[in-house]
């Protein structure tokens, strides 16, 4: 952390979620070009706005993750250990998992997360939907080490990664986060991993910018964030929402796009805008079946499976750790 925002981050007596979340935003915003994790989107009305992107007519990712580990499920239980813990990097709606479990044959179920709460209420429902299942949750960062409950050391692991999350991280942390799980699983470890697929950029661009507005409310609910959680005076009406199609880099970019020159202040400090500044909030990397097996491969995991829905929109992969 910073000096200032360590002296802010007393001054205002912050917890250490949001000492990180001052220090991360007065640098994404001293940065050229400025930027802000995407991580920062996900508190309760960001998660909220995020579940109704995934209903979107436009957001086809969710529907088609779906669709793929439903039709490909009887080949996903032939792959997966009898009595194997499933271990999920992070824990948003059980609609997928559940999926699994339906289908196949695990001996328990790890979700971790860094949100405990939402953690413990979605592992109260699996347990009484699946009585047979153990259910540990773990909070932590998935995106760092951390330890396996004590009561699954024992058992084959298959990590879990739908919903092209690995598609927000630049490659070079995907390769770390893909590195850090084989770690963590351990030898012989599976992974079952959704990830995004590259397609006509009109497609792409219509699922970031949907008719309803949701994607824009939920790119500008960091600016909500900023103000309610660290006194930021962010005009939301003085910034735009801005989604288009790198082709160079394979990505989706979400920008926030400053409608006219403006100055904000957050934490004592000032950011002056240029009209047209942008803030970029997130890229959504899109891979080729090809790119991802490569990057996977490069990343101490090998690469058994790999099924797309038939619109070859979206891709599913079972990967298993490499000696
Ligand atoms: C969570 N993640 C995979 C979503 C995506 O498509 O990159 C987040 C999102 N951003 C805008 N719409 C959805």
């Amino acid at each position: 952390m910073n000096v200032h925002a360590a002296a802010l981050a007393k001054a205002h007596r912050f917890d250490d979620r949001t000492s990180a979340f001052a220090h991360d935003v007065l640098e994404g915003l001293s940065q050229q070009p400025r930027r802000l994790s995407p991580k920062y989107f996900y508190d309760v009305a960001g998660s909220e706005l995020f579940e109704q992107i995934t209903l979107l007519p436009e957001y086809y990712p969710t529907r088609t993750e779906l669709g793929i580990l439903r039709d490909r499920g009887a080949e996903i239980a032939n792959i997966v250990p009898a009595g194997a813990a499933l271990v999920e990097f992070g824990a948003g709606s059980t609609t997928k998992v559940r999926l699994l479990l339906d289908q196949c044959n695990f001996g328990a179920y790890v979700p971790v997360d860094i949100s405990g709460d939402f953690l413990n209420a979605q592992a109260r429902a699996l347990r009484c939907d699946f009585p047979a299942l153990g259910v540990y949750p773990v909070t932590a960062d998935f995106t760092a080490p951390f330890a396996l409950p004590a009561a699954v050391k024992a058992m084959p692991k298959v990590g879990f990664f739908p919903g092209s999350t690995l598609g927000n991280f630049e490659p070079f942390e995907a390769c770390g986060f893909l590195r850090s799980a084989r770690e963590i699983l351990g030898e012989g470890a599976q992974m079952i991993i959704g990830v995004d697929l590259e397609k006509d950029e009109r497609v792409l661009y219509d699922a970031y910018n949907d008719a309803a507005g949701v994607t824009a409310r939920f790119n500008l609910n960091v600016l909500v964030r900023i103000n309610q959680e660290l006194g930021g005076n962010f005009d939301l009406k003085a910034f735009t929402h801005r989604a288009i199609y790198n082709r160079e880099r394979h990505r989706i970019e979400m920008h926030l796009i400053s409608r006219k020159a403006q100055t904000m202040r957050v934490l004592g400090r000032s950011f002056s805008f240029r009209a047209g500044e942008s803030i970029h909030t997130e890229s959504s990397y899109k891979y080729s079946v090809g790119r991802f097996v490569a990057l996977a491969r490069g990343s101490g995991w090998k690469p058994t499976a790999s099924w797309t829905d038939t619109g070859g929109m979206f891709s599913v992969h079972a990967l298993v750790a490499s000696e």
